[in-house]
């Protein structure tokens, strides 16, 4: 038996709305069946490692104040195995049936590629054990390759050829890690990988070479046996000013014009959606467009601040807005529901990191048993095909199916009398969207 570091709390339940239980789920019930499959289906909630069990809070003003008890003995390889003890304890407790890494959140990164990849492998094979013992799994592991100062000027699209090789280095070994702990998937996520400054910067070489360092991970992995899915995760600046993978349309571009379409979808977090200026819910609609709507790092930011500050999703109507979408689309392709989020520097008691993920899950939960009945009960879906229906037949599906020449659309609209004004009746839709809320 390993140590209990949350002590005093007792497996999550759901106990329902009625609840004043502030440790038990009110919406989050993982058994209940909303449009044909269970919450915990739909969602598969995962935990991230490096927000809950490596972020102490440090911000640019002040140094950490969370007081970790795994993170304690001088030993790298105990303080890892003692960390993995405590993340196993609190995805237990909290139900969740899955997590997320990036390499050197499982384990401190060696002084060397050598020692980092015998340390890798030391947790690796103790992180296998506690995966049999709890039946807990993993959703996506990921390379950081944006702290270490080697990667201030990109990894993948450093201008210095031996720090990309020293990166995919890093890469192949997080992959080895992925795959021997039955990963699901793999996420890339590029930091660094964008500019501070056009003026040195080769913008059209470095994309070239973050296409072919993705190209070589995926053929190295697929040699390897992997078969899930390679997820990129857009976000369009910070830290660098501006980012590659800047938005889905961006990244869809991007991986259809060099090829990776069949391999790579998307992973889109909620605050980077909001830091390019767009909505969780476009974010998610263009990557289901393009068939590639693959996960979700669920999150939230500030309405009065510019950056990503990885709040715990509490806003009912964002994300009722954005599972209209997730329902219509068919879910996710492979991916799950990563709480890439954190507490806030002055949550510093045990009970927080809960309450923050049960506020998350129940805030999905209510918006996902909403937005279904928006689409099975109401007129929402009829109203929104009703606005298209003069393509549904005659010369508006000749059009749509390519049947048509610019002068038939001359000749059409020469023979037609005056075009009448159709309401959109946003209001509306608005109001049926709060009228289920
Ligand atoms: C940072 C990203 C990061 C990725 C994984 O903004 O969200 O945490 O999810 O590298
Ligand atoms: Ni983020
Ligand atoms: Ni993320």
């Amino acid at each position: 038996m390993s140590k209990e570091y949350y002590k005093g709390i007792d497996k999550i339940k759901f106990e329902g709305p009625g609840s004043d239980n502030p440790l038990a789920f009110k919406y989050y019930d993982p058994e209940k069946v909303v449009a044909g499959k269970t919450m915990k289906e739909h969602f598969k909630f995962a935990i991230a490692y490096w927000h809950s069990f490596c972020g102490v809070g440090s911000d640019p003003f002040g140094p950490g104040t969370q007081n970790f008890e795994w993170d304690k003995s001088p030993d790298p390889v105990q303080a890892a195995k003692d960390k993995a003890d405590a993340a196993f304890e609190f995805i237990s407790k909290m139900g969740f049936e899955y997590f997320c890494f990036h390499d050197y959140d499982l384990i401190k990164e060696g002084s060397n590629l050598i020692e980092s990849e015998k340390r890798l492998n030391t947790i690796v094979e103790y992180i296998k054990e506690k995966k049999a013992d709890s039946g807990i799994k993993l959703l996506w592991g990921t390379a950081n390759c944006f702290s270490n100062p080697r990667y201030m000027n990109g990894a993948a699209t450093n201008p210095n050829f031996n720090i990309v090789a020293r990166a995919g280095a890093q890469v192949k070994l997080a992959l080895d890690a992925t795959i021997a702990l039955n990963g699901e998937n793999y996420v890339f996520w590029g930091g660094r990988e964008g500019y501070m400054s056009l003026l040195n910067t080769d913008m059209g070489r470095e994309l070239d070479h973050m296409a072919q360092f993705l190209t070589m991970a995926k053929d190295y992995a697929r040699a390897q046996g992997f078969t899930g899915t390679f997820f990129i995760e857009p976000k369009p600046m910070e830290p660098m000013k501006h980012q590659y993978d800047f938005d889905s349309a961006t990244a869809i571009g991007f991986l259809k014009e060099y090829g990776l379409e069949k391999d790579f979808k998307l992973n889109i977090e909620v605050n980077h959606a909001t830091l390019a200026q767009h909505t969780m819910q476009h974010e998610l609609a263009v990557a289901a467009k393009a068939g590639m709507l693959g996960s979700i790092d669920a999150n939230r930011g500030d309405y009065q601040n510019g950056w990503d500050t990885d709040q715990f999703p509490n806003n009912i109507q964002e994300t009722t807005e954005a599972m209209l979408v997730f329902l219509e689309s068919r879910g996710l392709r492979g991916g799950g529901i990563n709480f890439d989020a954190k507490i806030r520097r002055n949550s510093t008691d045990i009970e927080d990191i809960f309450y923050a993920h049960i506020g998350g899950a129940d805030t999905f939960a209510r918006a996902l048993i909403t937005a279904d009945k928006i689409i099975s009960s109401s007129s929402y879906s009829e109203l929104r095909r009703k606005r298209y229906q003069t393509f549904d037949s005659g010369k508006g599906k000749d059009f749509e199916n390519g049947k048509l020449e610019l002068n038939d659309l001359y000749n059409i609209a020469k023979d037609s009398n005056e075009i009448s004004l159709e309401s959109g009746k946003q209001e509306l839709f608005e109001n049926i969207i709060n009228q289920y809320i």
